[in-house]
Protein backbone atom coordinates (compact mmCIF):
# COMPACT_ATOMS: atom_id res chain seq x y z
CA UNK A 1 0.00 0.00 0.00
CA UNK A 2 1.70 3.15 -0.92
CA UNK A 3 -0.30 5.43 1.03
CA UNK A 4 -1.92 4.96 3.79
CA UNK A 5 -3.12 7.02 7.50
CA UNK A 6 -2.89 5.66 10.85
CA UNK A 7 -2.71 7.93 14.17
CA UNK A 8 -2.14 10.99 13.05
CA UNK A 9 0.40 9.89 10.36
CA UNK A 10 0.57 9.33 6.49
CA UNK A 11 2.55 6.81 5.92
CA UNK A 12 4.12 6.56 2.36
CA UNK A 13 6.25 3.64 0.95
CA UNK A 14 8.20 3.05 -2.77
CA UNK A 15 7.75 -0.40 -4.60
CA UNK A 16 11.69 -0.37 -4.08
CA UNK A 17 11.46 0.00 -0.29
CA UNK A 18 11.85 3.17 0.45
CA UNK A 19 9.52 4.73 3.10
CA UNK A 20 8.45 7.84 4.75
CA UNK A 21 6.46 8.89 7.60
CA UNK A 22 4.79 12.34 8.03
CA UNK A 23 3.17 13.38 10.98
CA UNK A 24 -0.04 15.24 10.54
CA UNK A 25 0.62 17.98 13.23
CA UNK A 26 2.82 20.35 11.93
CA UNK A 27 3.18 18.17 8.78
CA UNK A 28 6.74 17.29 10.30
CA UNK A 29 8.43 14.47 8.45
CA UNK A 30 9.46 11.96 11.75
CA UNK A 31 11.23 9.19 8.95
CA UNK A 32 12.71 8.70 5.93
CA UNK A 33 14.16 5.30 4.99
CA UNK A 34 16.23 4.78 2.01
CA UNK A 35 19.07 2.61 0.49
CA UNK A 36 21.45 4.58 -2.18
CA UNK A 37 22.99 3.11 -5.35
CA UNK A 38 26.23 2.03 -3.75
CA UNK A 39 24.59 0.92 -0.67
CA UNK A 40 21.02 -0.29 -1.11
CA UNK A 41 20.25 -1.12 2.29
CA UNK A 42 17.39 0.77 3.78
CA UNK A 43 18.38 2.53 6.88
CA UNK A 44 16.90 6.07 8.52
CA UNK A 45 18.39 8.93 7.32
CA UNK A 46 16.14 11.51 9.90
CA UNK A 47 17.23 11.84 13.34
CA UNK A 48 13.97 12.07 15.94
CA UNK A 49 15.20 12.61 19.70
CA UNK A 50 13.88 9.54 21.60
CA UNK A 51 12.29 12.11 24.02
CA UNK A 52 10.38 13.61 21.25
CA UNK A 53 6.72 14.60 21.68
CA UNK A 54 4.97 13.23 19.35
CA UNK A 55 0.94 13.93 20.75
CA UNK A 56 0.52 17.19 19.01
CA UNK A 57 1.38 19.33 22.03
CA UNK A 58 4.80 20.82 21.30
CA UNK A 59 6.87 21.03 18.00
CA UNK A 60 8.63 17.62 17.18
CA UNK A 61 12.37 17.57 18.64
CA UNK A 62 13.63 16.26 14.58
CA UNK A 63 12.10 15.10 11.29
CA UNK A 64 11.87 17.76 8.94
CA UNK A 65 10.14 20.52 11.15
CA UNK A 66 8.18 23.22 8.50
CA UNK A 67 9.06 26.73 9.89
CA UNK A 68 7.04 29.35 8.54
CA UNK A 69 6.00 32.21 9.12
CA UNK A 70 9.11 33.19 11.14
CA UNK A 71 12.24 32.23 11.55
CA UNK A 72 13.64 32.09 15.17
CA UNK A 73 11.97 34.58 16.95
CA UNK A 74 9.30 36.91 15.10
CA UNK A 75 11.23 40.37 13.75
CA UNK A 76 8.17 41.18 11.46
CA UNK A 77 5.31 43.24 12.65
CA UNK A 78 2.86 40.80 11.01
CA UNK A 79 4.23 37.55 13.06
CA UNK A 80 5.01 39.89 16.82
CA UNK A 81 1.74 37.32 18.88
CA UNK A 82 3.93 34.65 16.93
CA UNK A 83 6.76 32.00 18.82
CA UNK A 84 10.00 30.85 17.94
CA UNK A 85 9.91 29.69 14.24
CA UNK A 86 6.26 30.68 13.74
CA UNK A 87 2.86 28.37 13.84
CA UNK A 88 3.22 25.67 10.96
CA UNK A 89 5.24 23.21 12.96
CA UNK A 90 2.62 23.74 15.43
CA UNK A 91 -0.30 23.15 13.54
CA UNK A 92 -2.53 20.01 13.06
CA UNK A 93 -2.39 19.91 8.78
CA UNK A 94 -5.50 18.35 6.47
CA UNK A 95 -3.94 15.24 4.36
CA UNK A 96 -5.38 16.44 1.55
CA UNK A 97 -4.51 13.97 -1.80
CA UNK A 98 -2.00 11.79 -3.20
CA UNK A 99 -0.75 13.93 -6.09
CA UNK A 100 1.02 11.03 -7.53
CA UNK A 101 1.43 7.11 -7.04
CA UNK A 102 3.42 5.32 -9.75
CA UNK A 103 6.76 3.30 -10.45
CA UNK A 104 9.03 6.64 -9.96
CA UNK A 105 7.24 7.47 -6.27
CA UNK A 106 4.81 8.18 -4.61
CA UNK A 107 3.61 12.17 -3.70
CA UNK A 108 1.66 13.14 -1.15
CA UNK A 109 -0.04 16.95 -0.61
CA UNK A 110 -0.88 18.40 2.76
CA UNK A 111 -2.73 21.69 3.36
CA UNK A 112 -3.42 24.28 5.97
CA UNK A 113 -5.65 26.99 6.70
CA UNK A 114 -6.21 29.82 8.66
CA UNK A 115 -8.01 28.42 11.70
CA UNK A 116 -8.84 30.29 15.28
CA UNK A 117 -5.48 28.90 16.55
CA UNK A 118 -3.62 30.33 13.76
CA UNK A 119 -5.56 34.00 13.25
CA UNK A 120 -5.40 34.73 17.10
CA UNK A 121 -1.83 35.19 16.55
CA UNK A 122 -1.61 35.91 12.49
CA UNK A 123 -4.00 38.13 10.99
CA UNK A 124 -3.51 37.56 7.49
CA UNK A 125 -5.11 35.17 4.88
CA UNK A 126 -2.99 32.26 3.37
CA UNK A 127 -3.41 28.93 2.11
CA UNK A 128 -0.86 26.43 2.56
CA UNK A 129 -0.09 23.00 0.63
CA UNK A 130 2.95 21.05 1.67
CA UNK A 131 4.01 18.24 -1.16
CA UNK A 132 5.59 15.75 -0.21
CA UNK A 133 7.52 12.88 -2.62
CA UNK A 134 9.27 9.73 -1.92
CA UNK A 135 11.57 8.20 -5.08
CA UNK A 136 13.90 5.29 -4.39
CA UNK A 137 16.78 7.12 -3.31
CA UNK A 138 15.17 10.72 -2.87
CA UNK A 139 12.61 12.74 -0.66
CA UNK A 140 11.70 15.87 -1.66
CA UNK A 141 9.42 18.52 0.63
CA UNK A 142 7.59 21.50 -1.56
CA UNK A 143 6.16 24.47 0.38
CA UNK A 144 3.40 26.25 -1.54
CA UNK A 145 2.26 29.56 0.37
CA UNK A 146 -0.60 31.54 -1.31
CA UNK A 147 -1.24 34.65 -0.68
CA UNK A 148 -5.37 34.44 -0.22
CA UNK A 149 -6.06 37.96 0.20
CA UNK A 150 -8.17 40.67 -1.78
CA UNK A 151 -6.51 42.16 -4.86
CA UNK A 152 -6.35 45.27 -2.93
CA UNK A 153 -4.41 43.90 0.20
CA UNK A 154 -0.79 44.12 0.70
CA UNK A 155 1.67 41.28 -0.01
CA UNK A 156 2.25 38.57 2.38
CA UNK A 157 5.28 38.60 3.98
CA UNK A 158 7.24 35.19 5.61
CA UNK A 159 10.49 33.69 6.19
CA UNK A 160 10.52 29.82 5.87
CA UNK A 161 12.71 26.96 6.17
CA UNK A 162 13.28 23.28 6.47
CA UNK A 163 14.99 21.92 9.73
CA UNK A 164 16.12 18.82 8.67
CA UNK A 165 17.82 17.34 11.54
CA UNK A 166 19.94 14.73 9.22
CA UNK A 167 20.88 11.41 11.25
CA UNK A 168 24.92 10.98 11.01
CA UNK A 169 27.97 10.85 13.81
CA UNK A 170 27.66 14.65 14.44
CA UNK A 171 31.58 14.04 15.26
CA UNK A 172 32.45 12.99 11.24
CA UNK A 173 30.14 14.95 9.29
CA UNK A 174 31.38 18.00 7.04
CA UNK A 175 29.26 20.11 4.77
CA UNK A 176 30.51 21.63 1.88
CA UNK A 177 30.01 24.45 -0.41
CA UNK A 178 30.04 27.11 2.33
CA UNK A 179 33.53 28.42 1.70
CA UNK A 180 33.31 32.07 0.87
CA UNK A 181 29.96 32.77 2.11
CA UNK A 182 28.84 35.27 4.33
CA UNK A 183 27.52 33.91 7.55
CA UNK A 184 25.91 35.18 10.66
CA UNK A 185 26.78 33.15 14.31
CA UNK A 186 24.17 32.95 16.89
CA UNK A 187 26.56 31.50 18.96
CA UNK A 188 27.80 34.77 19.99
CA UNK A 189 26.38 35.87 23.32
CA UNK A 190 25.72 39.42 22.35
CA UNK A 191 22.97 40.92 19.37
CA UNK A 192 25.85 42.73 18.21
CA UNK A 193 28.34 40.36 17.70
CA UNK A 194 25.41 38.05 15.90
CA UNK A 195 24.58 40.92 13.58
CA UNK A 196 28.12 40.70 12.52
CA UNK A 197 28.71 39.35 8.99
CA UNK A 198 31.31 36.36 9.24
CA UNK A 199 32.94 34.76 6.03
CA UNK A 200 33.38 31.10 6.23
CA UNK A 201 36.60 30.61 5.09
CA UNK A 202 36.92 26.40 5.82
CA UNK A 203 36.39 24.44 2.56
CA UNK A 204 34.28 22.11 4.46
CA UNK A 205 32.20 22.78 7.56
CA UNK A 206 31.99 20.65 10.40
CA UNK A 207 29.81 21.11 13.63
CA UNK A 208 32.43 19.83 16.12
CA UNK A 209 31.88 22.90 18.09
CA UNK A 210 28.47 24.39 18.91
CA UNK A 211 27.51 25.87 15.51
CA UNK A 212 24.41 28.39 14.98
CA UNK A 213 25.42 29.66 11.79
CA UNK A 214 22.90 31.03 9.26
CA UNK A 215 24.39 31.25 5.84
CA UNK A 216 23.01 33.83 3.63
CA UNK A 217 22.92 34.06 -0.16
CA UNK A 218 24.47 30.48 -0.35
CA UNK A 219 24.93 27.84 -3.38
CA UNK A 220 21.37 25.59 -3.14
CA UNK A 221 22.81 22.63 -3.00
CA UNK A 222 24.81 21.06 0.09
CA UNK A 223 26.34 17.68 0.71
CA UNK A 224 26.61 15.92 3.78
CA UNK A 225 28.77 13.84 4.05
CA UNK A 226 30.27 11.41 6.91
CA UNK A 227 31.65 8.12 6.57
CA UNK A 228 28.62 6.33 6.73
CA UNK A 229 26.19 8.33 4.57
CA UNK A 230 25.95 10.93 2.37
CA UNK A 231 22.66 13.22 1.28
CA UNK A 232 23.14 15.79 -0.90
CA UNK A 233 20.33 18.79 0.11
CA UNK A 234 19.76 20.59 -2.95
CA UNK A 235 16.96 23.85 -2.61
CA UNK A 236 15.44 26.29 -5.02
CA UNK A 237 13.76 29.44 -3.83
CA UNK A 238 15.80 29.22 -0.67
CA UNK A 239 18.61 31.25 -0.75
CA UNK A 240 19.62 30.55 2.81
CA UNK A 241 20.90 27.67 4.88
CA UNK A 242 21.38 27.37 8.42
CA UNK A 243 23.18 25.05 9.94
CA UNK A 244 23.26 23.70 13.59
CA UNK A 245 24.45 21.19 15.74
CA UNK A 246 24.23 22.39 19.85
CA UNK A 247 26.84 20.07 21.52
CA UNK A 248 27.12 19.05 24.77
CA UNK A 249 26.68 21.83 26.92
CA UNK A 250 23.72 23.91 24.65
CA UNK A 251 22.27 20.48 24.10
CA UNK A 252 22.23 19.26 27.40
CA UNK A 253 19.51 21.99 28.18
CA UNK A 254 16.70 21.05 25.54
CA UNK A 255 14.32 19.50 27.30
CA UNK A 256 13.04 16.95 24.70
CA UNK A 257 17.04 16.35 23.36
CA UNK A 258 17.44 12.51 24.25
CA UNK A 259 21.09 11.96 25.95
CA UNK A 260 23.65 12.77 23.77
CA UNK A 261 21.90 13.16 20.56
CA UNK A 262 23.92 16.01 19.75
CA UNK A 263 26.36 13.15 18.75
CA UNK A 264 23.82 11.90 16.43
CA UNK A 265 22.62 14.50 14.26
CA UNK A 266 23.44 17.42 12.06
CA UNK A 267 20.82 20.24 11.04
CA UNK A 268 21.07 21.75 7.51
CA UNK A 269 18.14 23.72 6.91
CA UNK A 270 17.69 25.44 3.70
CA UNK A 271 15.14 28.62 3.94
CA UNK A 272 14.87 32.01 3.20
CA UNK A 273 15.28 33.44 6.33
CA UNK A 274 17.55 36.66 5.56
CA UNK A 275 14.76 39.27 4.95
CA UNK A 276 11.38 38.42 4.05
CA UNK A 277 9.38 36.52 0.43
CA UNK A 278 6.76 38.86 -0.35
CA UNK A 279 3.71 37.28 -2.10
CA UNK A 280 1.36 39.75 -3.98
CA UNK A 281 -2.82 38.71 -3.71
CA UNK A 282 -3.62 36.18 -5.72
CA UNK A 283 0.23 35.01 -6.31
CA UNK A 284 1.83 31.50 -4.90
CA UNK A 285 5.57 31.02 -3.49
CA UNK A 286 7.36 27.65 -3.70
CA UNK A 287 9.81 26.47 -1.95
CA UNK A 288 11.12 23.40 -2.72
CA UNK A 289 14.19 20.77 -1.11
CA UNK A 290 15.32 17.84 -2.75
CA UNK A 291 16.85 15.21 -0.15
CA UNK A 292 19.14 12.56 -2.12
CA UNK A 293 20.80 9.45 -0.34
CA UNK A 294 23.69 9.19 -2.07
CA UNK A 295 26.01 7.01 0.27
O1 LIG B 1 17.79 26.39 13.22
C1 LIG B 1 18.63 26.56 14.33
C2 LIG B 1 17.80 27.11 15.49
O2 LIG B 1 17.26 28.36 15.16
C3 LIG B 1 18.68 27.15 16.73
O3 LIG B 1 18.94 28.48 17.12
C4 LIG B 1 17.86 26.38 17.77
O4 LIG B 1 17.00 27.26 18.47
C5 LIG B 1 17.11 25.41 16.86
O5 LIG B 1 16.70 26.23 15.77
C6 LIG B 1 15.96 24.67 17.52
O6 LIG B 1 14.91 25.54 17.79
P1 LIG B 1 13.63 24.95 18.57
O7 LIG B 1 12.65 26.10 18.65
O8 LIG B 1 13.10 23.81 17.75
O9 LIG B 1 14.14 24.47 19.90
Amino acid sequence: MPVAQQSGKVLISHPKGASAEILLYGATVISWKSGSIPSPELVERLFVSSKATLDGSKPVRGGIPVVFPCFGAPTHPEHSLLGQHGFARSELWTFHSIVMDNESGVSVKLTLEPKASITEKFKRPFHLSYIVTLAEHQLSTDLHVKNTGLSTSPPLEFQALFHNYIRVPSDDVLVTPLQGITYYDKTETSEELRSLPKVETRASVDVREFTDFVYENAPGTYEVASPVSRIEVRATNLKDVVVWNPRAEAGSKIADMEAGGWERYICVEPGYVRGFVAVEAGQTWIGQQVLTAKL
